[in-house]
């Protein structure tokens, strides 16, 4: 029982270290493919991790330790000591420290996740009940995102993870995202990035992420926003900067903006015109 115990945990750490979606029986993060990432599973891992288990260790030695020293049987006597100072200053004053060391780290963190640097490429995703809509700004391009149905699922597509347009990023640029919704609130979330923002409407919120390399990445709205909500994911492809370019100059024509083929139209109009 315990060997297969072992085993089985053998089998899923690994598999869990590699894939870029969640895996079964997963415990922790999905490996991280961006420094803002690391730096979270770092802060989990080497600083939240010992505190959380060296508080539980200490708190749970004390409760041994007054249940078996102060029994009723040992201990007939109950003690009428109400104040120690020195004991009071130092329950006071550990913790204090104890969250000064830990708000070092996490605000670094949480800083640099705020301050955007300059964007190498700019998308905007826009949460709809139920799907998701990307625009990339600077090229034109637009184009909506919608989860791919079970039966409708190729070899080696997640289920309820993949969709029928991926967002394509190049890897090792800075990539912005801005969120907003068109209707209720959604978030925008990518584990593997360390990216999660809340799509609200009428309203832009901004976050980045530098993909470290590539590989097809999942999220998924993490705003409860309704019925189908569990049906909008977010699927990421990270790719080489010439397959990047390649993607765009396909896209620009698939999902060139309206207004883009509305000008040709006006143009072309101009032109019998004359
Ligand atoms: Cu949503």
């Amino acid at each position: 029982m315990f060997k297969n115990f072992v085993y089985s945990l053998l089998f899923i750490l690994p598999s869990s270290v590699i894939a870029n979606e969640p895996v079964d029986w997963q415990l922790g993060f999905q490996k991280s493919a961006s420094k803002s990432m690391s730096d979270i599973v770092w802060f989990h891992d080497y600083m939240l991790l010992p505190i959380i288990t060296a508080i539980t260790v200490f708190v749970l030695f004390l409760l041994a330790y007054a249940c078996i020293r102060f029994r009723a049987s040992k201990n007939p006597v109950a003690s009428t000591t109400s104040h120690n100072t020195t004991i009071e200053v130092i329950w006071t004053l550990v913790p204090c420290l104890i969250l000064i060391v830990m708000a070092v780290p996490s605000f670094k963190v949480l800083y640099s996740q705020d301050e955007i640097p300059k964007a190498d490429v700019t998308i905007k995703a826009i949460g709809y009940q139920w799907y998701w809509g990307y625009e990339y700004p600077d090229e034109n391009i637009v184009f909506d995102s919608y989860m791919i149905e079970d039966k409708d699922l190729k070899e080696g597509q997640p289920r309820l993870l993949a969709v029928d347009n991926e967002v394509v990023v190049p890897v090792n640029k800075v990539v912005k995202v801005m969120i907003t919704a068109n209707d209720v609130l959604h978030a925008w979330a990518l584990p593997s990035f360390g990216v999660k923002r809340d799509a609200v409407p009428g309203r832009i919120n901004e976050t980045w992420f530098k993909a470290d390399r590539t590989g097809t990445f999942y999220g998924q709205c993490s705003e409860l926003c309704g019925i189908k909500h569990a049906f909008m994911p977010i699927t990421v492809n990270v790719v080489s900067e010439e397959d990047y370019n390649q993607w765009l100059e396909k896209a620009k024509v698939e999902f060139a903006k309206e207004e883009i083929s509305n000008n040709i139209k006006v143009a072309k109009k101009i032109k019998e015109i004359k």
